[in-house]
């Protein structure tokens, strides 16, 4: 059994900061030691990472990823191996991706279509959450299997898209029962699917057919009625845990504080586009440009009277927003957005970033906005124990997996297509950002598969993990 010990960094974790040693054994940590502690046994080592002057965390988790996705009259660009690899370069080591059961498929089948794609070609673990594309008894039968059989113990709802992944409030309603006597997590697209495409028929009728109106035809309003209404219809199918995502609202959010603050099992997720992109330098471009950042829910205006932006990293401080994901959900312009050439009801919605997250939110460390404790937690703990993971994933601690990221502050990212980022994308929603902090090494359970600016893993390394129920309950 392989050892490697990384000798001299800063660990960090949700409750502190410290200077350790961590020895690995094989595939799991075996003890952090104060530094130096370990030193005797460094002969032993197979390996021996140097972390001085470097951060050692858990590595990344991103919950929420959509590889192979079909949507819109395409799929999603990346596939399983290319956005496994993009992650594992962003410092992610875990992904959780949406398992979709299409109109007329069994829920059975599309999560075995799920792991079709998905094994042999990831670079890094992965589990699945379950999209139920339609309630009836055999899907409500089926969540209960798989969470008690499959690992797969979150299925999220769509209350977008009418036609496709939209569910109304009374298949909302039992589906939500039935999660609350499994004791799995509902997971909620919060959007007012049906306004919105009254909203877009107006839009498109008027000739307002450019990608900007995206956005305005839908209102920050109906992602806050929409989450309201998950709220309600959470307490009414009996406290079912409810995890909102991609939040992108100041007046969504207040719902989730007034629910948290009345001790209901309500959580949300926000994503580094929302926090750092704004529509006026987005979506507002002229012509079709601003179709690279069409993604659902949409990109906001700081200068809203919500706040939206500064309302999402306070939430993000006081635990309104748990957890940061990506929602990974990659186009490329050519062939695929195009696709909504003068209607943008017809551009596929999402935006790619699964390479990105952590160091978009090292970020709001640099610029005070989160503490490093918190971006951690956000990024790595949180997300492994929402989704139960905890404590395999999420910490280096004595008996997790070895996925470890030596994060260097000294050095900068630049992010962009120029800059040849990792996603199957020929754009990126970031072009030119450059932010502090950089990935130095990447190791999944003990194996370095990112060595300074170079990729070592291989395809068919990640595993699926079978996930246990929430460990975040209240
Ligand atoms: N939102 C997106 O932007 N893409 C995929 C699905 C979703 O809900
Ligand atoms: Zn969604
Ligand atoms: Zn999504």
């Amino acid at each position: 059994m392989a050892r490697t010990l990384i000798l001299n960094g800063q660990v960090v974790s949700p409750t502190g900061v410290e200077a350790a040693d961590v020895l690995i054994d094989g595939e799991t940590v075996s003890a952090l030691g104060t530094p130096g502690f370990f030193t005797e046994a460094a002969p032993t080592a197979d390996a021996v990472i140097d972390a001085s002057g470097k951060y050692v965390i858990p590595g990344g988790i991103d919950v929420h990823t959509h590889m192979e996705l079909p949507f819109g009259g395409t799929f999603a660009s990346d596939t399983f191996e290319s956005g496994t690899v993009a992650a594992a370069w962003g410092g992610v080591t875990t992904i959780v991706d949406m398992a979709v059961q299409r109109t007329g498929e069994s829920v059975q089948e599309g999560l075995a279509d799920w792991h079709r794609k998905a094994e042999g070609e990831c670079a890094i673990d992965y589990g699945f959450h379950q999209i139920i594309g339609g309630v009836d008894d055999e899907s409500l039968k089926a969540m209960r299997y798989l969470t008690e059989h499959e690992g797969v113990t979150s299925f999220k709802l769509f209350m977008a898209y009418p036609g496709v992944f939209y569910s109304d409030d009374g298949q909302i309603l039992r589906a939500m029962q039935t999660a609350s006597e499994c004791g799995a997590m509902m997971m909620m697209h919060a959007e007012n699917g049906i306004a919105i495409d009254v909203l877009v028929a107006q839009s498109l009728a008027r000739g307002d057919t450019d990608p900007r109106y995206h956005a305005e035809t839908r209102p920050s309003a109906l992602e806050a009625e929409a989450t309201h209404r998950a709220i309600v219809l959470a307490k009414v199918a009996g406290n079912v845990p409810l995890y909102v995502v991609h939040m992108s609202a100041g007046d969504a959010l207040e719902e989730i504080a007034a629910a948290r603050h009345a001790g209901r099992n309500v959580f949300a997720e926000t994503c580094p586009q929302y926090l750092w992109l704004t529509l006026e330098e987005t979506l507002q471009r002229p012509g079709f440009e601003g179709a690279k950042w069409v993604c659902s829910t949409p990109l906001r205006s700081p200068n809203d009277e919500h706040h939206h932006q500064e309302n999402l990293w306070k939430g993000l401080r006081m635990n309104e927003l748990a957890v940061v994901s990506t929602d990974h959900c990659p186009f490329c312009m050519k062939d695929q957005k195009e696709l909504g050439l003068g209607d943008f009801s017809k551009i596929p919605n999402g935006i790619g970033g699964v390479e990105h997250r952590m160091e978009l939110m090292y970020q709001g460390v640099v610029t005070g906005e989160l503490t490093l404790e918190r971006w951690v937690e956000t990024c790595c703990t949180t997300p492994a124990r929402m989704f139960g993971m905890y404590p395999r994933k999420g910490i280096i601690a004595p008996g997790a997996d070895a996925d470890v990221v030596i994060w260097d502050p000294n050095r900068q990212t630049t992010i962009g297509v120029n800059d040849k980022h990792h996603m199957n994308m020929d754009y990126s929603a970031y072009e030119g950002f450059v932010v502090d902090g950089k990935v130095d090494t990447v190791l999944s359970r003990g194996t370095v598969v990112i060595e300074r600016d170079s990729y070592v893993g291989r395809k068919g390394h990640g595993r699926f993990i079978e996930r246990e129920l929430s460990q975040y309950l209240v």
